[in-house]
């Protein structure tokens, strides 16, 4: 804690006699900074007067002046600061009080100056499909209104219950939050569901939210934040809102934020910490991940933000933090060609060797494939990587269970696991979309996998009694794509199944997937929706289920989101002009011709 007082101060201090033997370097001599620390350039000498006019040789003599001049200054700083405190001294406590905080806000005031600079203007990309015409379908009209309607009825009651906080317990009726977010009350759900209001035309709730943004959202707080949660959701967020919207207060928010993540690539490997304190930069990893590593899901799912990051600020500090990643474990030895799950980041090895297409990896080989597709199908090496990735997970992680369904299981302690999560459903789109480019042209042989994945997926539904899909489900003991384990039986209002219905219908407009999408939404309406917003449910095996009593703020970055595409048109946000990031944020394709960033050719 700081002293209300100044430390006494002692008189001026004695300084050395002046000596006359000149330095060896004399054009570069040590000046001191401080008394103590002074080294003095003479170290023996007997002052002698200035000839006048001076020699051809008067180094010594320049010396001697300016020896003089530094011993005169720093004693006259010394009497200076004498002088303050005496005068400071002679104030009472509570002014001295506010004078310290005057400072502090005068200090604040000059960071947030500094921080606020507007950015270099760099060329628009094209934007294109950020608004369309209604349906023409009566019937697809209605459905998507009532998407809408189920958008308003979250946001209003997390407007009036949760404002401000980074999530809404609906049932509570007031603000929530989880460690991902720190203990700082960062408006995660403002942020997370702007660009969703957005494409739905809720324009007075959008610029409320901007409002907010603008006047209270603030990053220099002692706040230990998920590196990873916050990249996704709020700098994803609110560079999507910035391409939307055009407003630049988002692209300041997000260049500033992304500057206070960069301190966890301070690792020896630059392989980041899973978290971070956003005032101190101190980093650190989760206590439950082997071995102290980083997730494989968390460092590799930051590329699409860092590489539009650079975009926008033509500094390349961001996109060199990822590709530094990339690099790195392109180097690395890969067990059956397979990336483990988790990396140590002092040591550069992996930790145990687990894999998984879900939880802790899913999102790294969805950023390999939107890398290639952001770069305008120019960064080569992203799509091979994601290829090599894809065909290793086919040879090893997929499986069809004796009753013809197509899951993806986990490798775990040199088995595979027969388990596949809610999260691994987002892969089903994933191989849809890539389908196009792959490898020896099987993009049909892709697009069917990512259908039987999307239908292996809406059985995980369709045998529930909620008709919601169970966190988790088996594929073993006869069991087939239902959930054994009572803390594996929750839905929470999670967007990976809707996800994929939504890139299907994109690329077959097969009416089943609008069919899946509205048996998913109506559930979610029936048994999630409560007055005071939508909740998860604890087990979608019961037909009263009890409520986790949390509005995620995903529901509506994603889960609405992907309803509300699934029934609009397609030239509402195309996918060949954006590229949604893992939070279902969209970002443009950026035809980089024009930038100057370096490293890989395809950003030259
Ligand atoms: C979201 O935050 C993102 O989709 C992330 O990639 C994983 N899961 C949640 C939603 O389930």
């Amino acid at each position: 804690s700081q002293s209300l007082y100044p430390h006494p101060i002692s008189p001026a201090p004695k300084l050395p006699p002046i000596n006359c033997t000149p330095s060896p370097f004399p054009h570069t001599p040590s000046l001191p900074q401080t008394p103590s620390q002074s080294v003095h350039p003479f170290p023996s000498c007997i002052p002698t007067p200035c000839p006048s006019p001076k020699p051809a040789l008067t180094s010594i003599c320049f010396f001697r002046e300016e020896e003089e001049r530094l011993r005169n200054k720093i004693r006259a700083d010394h009497e200076k600061a004498l002088e303050e405190a005496k005068e400071k001294l002679k104030k009472s406590r509570d002014e001295i009080r506010a004078e310290i905080q005057t400072e502090k806000n005068k200090v604040a005031q000059e960071m947030k100056k500094k921080d606020s600079k507007p950015l270099p203007p760099v060329p628009v990309p094209n934007l294109i499909g950020i608004n369309s015409e209604d349906p023409t379908d009566k019937d697809i009209r209605e459905k998507r209104d009532k998407i809408k309607e189920m958008m308003k009825h979250a946001w209003e009651n997390y407007r009036q219950y949760g404002w401000g906080h980074n999530e809404l317990k609906p049932i509570a009726r007031k603000g929530h939050s989880t460690n991902i977010f720190g203990n700082s009350q960062m408006g995660a759900t403002i942020v997370d569901a702007l660009d969703t209001l957005y494409i739905m035309g809720l324009h007075d709730e959008f610029r409320e939210g901007q409002d907010w943004i603008d006047k209270n959202l603030d990053f220099s707080v002692n706040s230990e934040v998920s590196v990873f949660e916050v990249n996704i959701r709020f700098i994803g967020g609110l560079l999507a809102a910035y391409y939307l919207s055009g407003q630049e207060v988002f692209k300041l928010k997000a260049v500033q934020l992304a500057g206070k993540l960069l301190p966890a690539f301070n690792t020896p490997t630059g392989i980041p910490w899973a978290m971070v304190n956003l005032k101190s930069g101190v980093g650190r990893n989760w206590g439950w991940a082997s071995a102290g590593s980083s997730i494989l899901a968390e460092f590799g799912t930051l590329h699409m933000e860092f590489v539009h990051l650079s975009y926008l600020t033509g500094d390349p500090v961001y996109y060199n933090k990822v590709m530094h990643i990339r690099k790195l474990l392109q180097k690395m030895d890969r067990p059956n060609g397979l990336y483990p799950n988790y990396l140590n980041p002092r040591t550069g090895r992996w930790g145990q060797h687990h894999t998984s297409v879900g939880g802790l990896g899913d999102s790294f080989y969805e950023y390999l494939l939107k890398a290639w597709l952001m770069s305008d199908k120019m960064d080569t090496e992203a799509r091979k990587m994601y290829d090599d990735a894809i065909e290793a997970i086919e040879r090893h992680l997929i499986r069809k269970s004796n009753g013809g369904l197509t899951y993806i299981g986990e490798w775990k302690n040199g088995h595979l696991e027969r388990k596949m999560g809610h999260l691994t459903c987002f892969a089903g789109g994933m191989f849809a979309l890539g389908a196009d480019g792959s490898r020896d042209d099987k993009a049909g042989h892709y697009l069917q996998l990512g259908a039987e994945i999307a239908h292996t997926c809406h059985e995980s539904y369709d045998r529930t009694t909620l008709k919601l899909g169970p966190e988790a489900f088996k594929f073993d003991g006869g069991l087939e794509a239902v959930a054994v384990r009572q803390n594996e039986k929750y839905y929470i209002l999670r967007p990976e199944v809707i996800e994929t219905y939504w890139y299907m219908w994109r690329f077959t407009h097969d009416p089943k997937y609008r069919q899946w999408g509205w048996e998913a939404a109506q559930a979610i309406d029936k048994y999630c929706r409560v007055s005071g917003g939508f909740s998860g449910v604890k087990d979608v095996y019961s037909s009263s289920p009890a409520y986790d009593d949390v509005q995620q703020s995903f529901f509506l970055a994603e889960t609405l989101k992907y309803l509300y595409l699934l029934f609009s048109n397609d030239d509402l946000l195309p996918l060949d002009n954006w590229v949604f990031n893992t939070e279902a944020h969209p970002l443009p394709v950026l035809h980089l011709a024009n930038t100057t960033l370096s490293g890989n050719p395809a950003y030259r």
